[in-house]
């Protein structure tokens, strides 16, 4: 009872940040992001009846602790889903650069999600996988499908009503994605914790939730039409409300660096000169770049020459979850 699958790590460009429900991860808001083909994580997942226990081995090293309570517990949602009371080996290889800034639990849950459950011997659909990756971390749900995605809230209590859908597959739209990668450091706060001490406390919060189905129309009528323009200015700005609520909350706080602030500023300099270029930033310092393939080369200069950026990493638009034969991978 093995199974591998892949699955790709996603940026958001309108952001879910809030809960309405912790235990079973339901969002305040709708969320849209790109699937990125640069950044993936391969799991592949082993019911067997002669294991005590559940084991999870990341890149090559076993792991205890918080990370390993989060991945067993979520075996235990498909081992009742599936009504079969048998442990796991799961092994993961993360083709995400933590540096990059990049939330690996996203490609991370939704590989996990598509290796378990079709090793248990789910048969679900996508829409099953999307509302199943979802309770392991929320973003994760989005990974279920390439190119572009909007995960619903949905309104239902018990979640049967939130989860992902695609907006445009991957083919639609060549747009491009450069992380940024700082040099310096600081302790995170986790979007987890993050997101909880804004809703609880931030003044903003009520704004944000209240202008998101105003920037989801905008921004999807702009991918279905190519407008890159419009795209890239819905996105930062979302991603600046998002913040924004942050530094409202009691005690306030902000993922942002010096560095975070240059890169933001370097971005709005390349579009007065001519170069279309969008930031976005997740709960994190690092910064992402939008930009379209034609001004790749100087896009990546310029981020690559800002003092304190230590590393550019370049993407393009990716694809959803797929399965792999047992034998190319572990
Ligand atoms: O991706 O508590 O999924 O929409 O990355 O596991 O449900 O790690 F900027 C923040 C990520 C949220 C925006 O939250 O939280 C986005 C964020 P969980 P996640």
């Amino acid at each position: 009872m093995k199974a591998t699958a892949k699955a790709h790590t996603n940026i958001a460009l309108i952001k879910y940040w809030g809960k309405r429900d912790e235990a079973l991860i339901l969002p305040t808001n709708n969320s849209l992001s790109i699937t990125l083909d640069g950044f993936y994580t391969t799991t592949s997942v082993e019911f067997n009846e002669e294991l005590t226990k559940d084991r999870f081995v990341l890149n090559e090293t076993a792991v205890e602790g918080e990370q390993f309570q989060r991945v067993t517990k979520f075996l235990d949602l498909v081992r009742s889903l599936s009504g079969k009371r048998l442990y796991a080996e799961v092994a993961s290889v993360n083709a995400v650069p933590t540096a990059a800034g990049f939330a690996s639990s996203a490609s991370g849950f939704a590989a996990l999600a598509a290796a378990s459950s079709k090793a248990i011997g789910l048969n679900l659909t996508e829409t099953e996988l999307s509302r199943l990756t979802r309770q392991g971390s929320g973003s994760a749900c989005r990974s279920i499908y390439g190119g572009f995605a909007e995960w619903q809230k949905g309104e239902a209590v018990d979640g049967s009503d939130s989860y992902a859908v695609p907006i445009a597959p991957r083919e639609h739209w060549d747009i491009r994605v450069a992380a940024v990668v700082l040099s310096s450091k600081m302790k995170k706060v986790s979007s987890r914790r993050g997101m909880r001490r804004t809703v609880e406390t931030s003044p903003f919060f009520n704004g944000w939730v209240d202008s998101i189905p105003y920037d989801l129309e905008a921004i999807k009528e702009g991918i279905l039409n190519k407008d890159f323009v419009k795209v890239g200015e819905i996105a930062e700005a979302n991603c600046l409300k998002m913040h924004a609520t942050t530094l409202g909350a009691n005690p306030p706080f902000t993922y942002w660096l010096d560095t975070t602030l240059s890169v933001m500023q370097t971005v709005q300099q390349l579009r007065d000169s001519g170069i279309p270029a969008y930031f976005t930033i997740d709960a994190g310092p690092n910064v992402k770049v939008l930009y379209l393939p034609e001004h790749e080369e100087k896009v990546q200069e310029t981020l690559r020459n800002i003092p304190g950026v230590s590393d550019v990493k370049l993407s393009r638009v990716g694809q959803g979850i797929s399965y792999l034969e047992d034998d190319t991978f572990v």
